[in-house]
């Protein structure tokens, strides 16, 4: 464990977007361990692979010796931050707000240590917020801040020119509590560098300030980038939405497939992002994706850290399992929990009560355009049911012989997939 090259490794990775001070966070970092935190808002029940980008930061800021401190934003969360938003966040009540405040602390706590010298620590800005009277908010915080220096900045900006609901009182307020954080885990644990996404550069800068006047104290500001892919597209994004931590909203499969179709062009940058491989290890490969891209090395690597990292070994077994059985493997080797993976977002699925003929099921499904078009396509030996070519076109899928006694996965051609699921009752 050493203090001394973190900031080195973060260039070399890719994940400075900007700081406070650099030279002066190098020595400051190279002096001692410290204290650092970045925090996350209870704004849905899952943490997303975007988060993932700072909250490794902090690991890595671990795993050079310094003490993380995981912030979740049980009062902020409450009020909503206008960062990079086009539009008023919709307000969530305090119970909603309470039970995601669980579910993404529990997430975020697996990528930290708890023991040790450089133990972390969990805190929630409701303990620290929800006591405050509104006289001593306005006089002791609210003095140190210029409504001129607030109405400046971007993400206020942006809202006041545009034509539209404009920005309420409410989210005004967000960047005097984020920077009281920031105050107060300085006096409470010495904690003096807070980092974050690119889009919380000002947050962070606004409470770097008020942590130097309100007490005198140095402090410092870090942010990573927001991941950009090659091709222009948004990173982050699949057909159906966000990719999730939670794997009942993203299942450990689909996440795998996620990272298994990164582009060469990116896939070097995000083992960088998003592994802990050292970066020798991650020269040697991209080398290996220069010389035979086709073998897409990269990917898989890519692929099996992170999905190891979040989900853990099993999990990847069985992605890779479950990747194996479709791309030309034996698919009577899905158990019921992977083929519910499959269920859950890994191919469009449809529920079926009873037996239901084959044709039908082509029909209806959309793997055939009509009867007529099934019966014709299982004539020509182009259906398989659980692996099997079909050619009965009197074929009944009575539920006997289906995978796990509940799931028939039917394939047209190559690539066309569809999975009948057994409803009870
Ligand atoms: C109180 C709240 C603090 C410090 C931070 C915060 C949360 C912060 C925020 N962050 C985003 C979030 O929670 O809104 N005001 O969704 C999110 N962040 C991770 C990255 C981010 C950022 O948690 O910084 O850029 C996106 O991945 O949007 O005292």
């Amino acid at each position: 464990m050493s203090t001394s090259d973190l900031i080195q490794e973060l260039k070399l990775r890719g994940l400075i977007n900007q700081t406070s001070d650099e030279a002066g966070l190098d020595d400051h970092l190279k002096g001692a361990a410290r204290t650092v935190y970045c925090g996350f808002d209870p704004t849905a029940p899952s943490l997303h692979i975007g988060n993932l980008v700072p909250l490794f930061a902090l690991r890595r800021f671990q795993l050079h010796g310094h003490r993380p401190l995981l912030l979740v934003g049980g009062a902020t969360g409450m009020i909503g931050d206008p960062s990079h938003r086009s539009d008023e966040r919709h307000l969530n009540d305090a119970q909603t707000v309470a039970n995601w405040v669980t579910s993404i602390r529990s997430q975020a706590e697996q990528f930290l240590e708890f023991e040790g010298d450089a133990a972390a620590r969990v805190v929630n800005n409701l303990d620290w917020t929800a006591s405050m009277d509104v006289i001593s908010f306005l006089r002791d915080i609210g003095k140190h801040f210029s409504v001129n220096a607030m109405i400046a900045r971007d993400s206020v900006r942006s809202r006041l020119e545009r034509d539209g609901d404009g920005i309420t009182y409410t989210e005004f307020s967000y960047v005097l509590l984020q920077s009281m954080d920031f105050m107060h885990l300085a006096k409470q644990y010495d904690c003096t560098v807070q980092i974050g996404g690119s889009d919380q550069w000002g947050n962070i800068v606004s409470g770097m300030d008020l942590t130097r006047r309100a007490l005198g104290k140095e402090a410092y500001a870090l942010t990573v980038p927001l991941i950009t892919k090659a091709d222009g597209t948004k990173f982050g994004k699949t057909a159906g939405g966000a990719v999730w931590l939670d794997p009942a909203k993203t299942s450990p499969y689909s996440f795998y497939q996620f990272w298994l179709n990164t582009s060469d062009d990116d896939v070097v940058h995000f083992l960088n992002v998003f592994t802990f491989l050292d970066l020798g290890r991650i020269d040697d490969i991209s080398r290996l994706v220069k010389q035979a891209p086709e073998k897409r090395e990269g990917q898989e690597l890519l692929a099996s850290e992170v999905t190891r990292l979040v989900h853990g070994e099993e999990s990847l077994i069985s992605a890779r399992a479950i990747s194996q059985a479709l791309f030309g493997g034996d698919l009577t080797s899905l158990g019921e929990k992977e083929l519910e993976q499959l269920q859950l977002d890994g191919m469009d699925s449809t529920l079926v009560r009873g037996a239901v003929g084959l044709t039908a099921a082509l029909a209806e499904t959309g793997l055939a355009p009509s009867r007529g078009a099934a019966r014709k396509l299982v004539q020509s030996n182009g259906v398989q049911v659980n692996g099997q070519i079909q050619n009965d076109i009197d074929r009944e899928l009575d539920w006997s012989d289906a995978l796990a006694g509940r799931f028939y996965l039917i394939r047209r051609g190559r690539k066309n997939w569809h999975l009948l699921v057994r409803e009870n009752g």
